[in-house]
C-alpha cells in the first residue's frame, strides 16, 4: 500500500489511466501490466490479424459455430417472441452479422445495440450491417460493458446480451463473475446471455494459438512497450524483450509475458522512474482462462444466471453458451 504522501508527490502523468497504470505494474512484483493497454490503434490492427492466423482457431471457430446453429440459438433464446439484440464490446462485430441475418429470417427485423469503447470501430460496424443485413435497427453506443442497455427495453420482446469472442477469458475467474453479475442486473427475468468462450484442449494447440509462426501474437505482445516508448518517454529496447506464452496447468489459462533477454535498466521519464529487469524476468502482459463446461456454468451460474443450453465444434474447441436471467 503506498502512503498518501508518496501518491501525492508522482508527476501528473501518472494520474493518467495509461500512466497510472504503468506506474502500478512496473512498480509491483511480479512485474504486470494489463491487457487493456494492447488495444492502441496498432494493438488493435494485430488484434484483428491475430484472428486472421491459421493457429488462433478461436475466432473461426466461434464463427463456425454461428453458421451451423445460429438458426437454433436464435429460437432457444427468443421463447417464441421477438429478439432484441445488445452487444457487449462489439468492436466490429463480423461474427454478430450471422445471428442478426437468423433474427432477420425469424422476425424480419430486429434491434440491436452495439457496445464498444471505440468509436471507429462502431462506426465501421454499423455502417457494414446496415448496408448488407437489411432490417436491423442499428443503435451504437461508446462504453464500458453495459452502459446504454436500458436504451433498448425489453418491453414484451425477448433481449439477448452478447459477449462473444472469449473476452471473459480475459478477466480473472472473480472479475468475470462481477463484469456478468452487473450485466445480470441490468435485464429482467427471462433475457438472455449469449457468451463465448475458449474451452480447455490439447497444450500445443493453446500454445501455438498464442505464439504463431509468423510472430504476430509476439508483435502485439511487443507493442506494448511500444505504447509506453511513445506515451511517456521510455526507453524499452524491443529486441531485448522476447514474447513468451506459458501454459499454467494449475489455473487453466494460458499467459503472455515479456522476457528481459537480459540484467537491464529502463527509464520512464514521464513517471520519474527508473525500473530494473533481472536476466530472465518478466513482464506478465496477459491471462486467457480456458473453460470446462463445468467451469463456466459455475462463473455464469454465481453471476445469477441459468445455464439453459450450450453449442460446440466438431473438435469441441470452443463454446457458445446460452444462459437465461
Ligand atoms: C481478446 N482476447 C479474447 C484474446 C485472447 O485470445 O485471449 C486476446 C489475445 N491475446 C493474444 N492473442 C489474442
Amino acid at each position: 500500500m503506498q502512503s498518501l504522501s508518496s501518491i501525492c508527490s508522482l508527476p501528473e502523468v501518472a494520474r493518467t489511466p495509461v500512466g497510472a497504470e504503468v506506474y502500478r505494474g512496473l512498480t509491483g512484483l511480479p512485474k504486470t501490466l494489463s491487457p487493456w493497454l494492447f488495444y492502441d490503434e496498432r494493438g488493435s490492427e494485430l488484434f484483428e490479424a491475430i484472428t486472421e492466423l491459421p493457429e488462433y482457431y478461436l475466432t473461426r471457430t466461434e464463427r463456425a459455430i454461428f453458421t451451423t446453429y445460429a438458426d437454433e440459438i436464435l429460437d432457444a433464446a427468443a421463447d417464441r417472441k421477438r429478439v432484441k439484440m445488445i452487444e457487449l464490446g462489439a468492436g466490429t462485430a463480423t461474427k454478430t452479422g450471422l445471428l442478426l441475418e437468423a433474427a432477420v429470417r425469424r422476425q424480419e427485423t430486429v434491434d440491436y445495440l452495439a457496445i464498444d469503447v471505440s468509436e471507429s470501430a462502431l462506426a465501421a460496424a454499423q455502417q457494414r450491417i446496415e448496408s448488407e443485413i437489411p432490417g436491423v435497427n442499428v443503435i451504437s453506443r461508446i462504453g464500458d460493458y453495459t452502459e446504454g442497455i436500458e436504451e433498448i427495453p425489453a418491453a414484451g420482446q425477448r433481449r439477448m446480451a452478447l459477449y462473444i469472442g472469449s473476452s471473459i477469458g480475459n478477466f480473472e475467474p472473480s472479475d468475470a463473475v462481477q463484469v456478468l453479475r452487473e450485466l445480470r442486473r441490468r435485464l429482467v427475468p427471462g433475457d438472455k446471455l449469449l457468451l463465448g468462450a475458449d474451452r480447455v484442449k490439447e497444450r500445443s494447440v493453446l500454445l501455438r494459438a498464442y505464439d504463431d509462426a509468423a510472430g504476430v501474437t509476439a508483435a502485439f505482445n511487443q507493442n506494448v512497450l511500444t505504447r509506453i516508448n511513445r506515451e511517456l518517454g521510455a526507453n524499452f529496447n524491443l529486441r531485448l524483450f522476447r514474447h513468451r506464452a506459458r501454459w499454467n496447468h494449475e489455473h487453466s489459462r494460458i499467459e503472455m509475458h515479456l522476457e528481459s533477454l537480459i540484467a537491464q535498466h529502463v527509464a520512464i521519464p514521464a513517471l520519474d522512474l527508473e525500473i530494473k529487469f533481472g536476466r530472465g524476468e518478466t513482464i506478465h502482459t496477459e491471462n486467457s482462462y480456458k473453460f470446462t463446461a463445468s467451469s463456466i456454468s459455475s462463473i455464469v451460474e454465481r453471476a445469477g444466471f441459468a445455464m439453459t443450453r450450450c453449442w460446440t465444434d466438431e473438435h469441441e474447441w470452443f463454446g457458445v453458451y446460452l444462459a437465461t436471467a
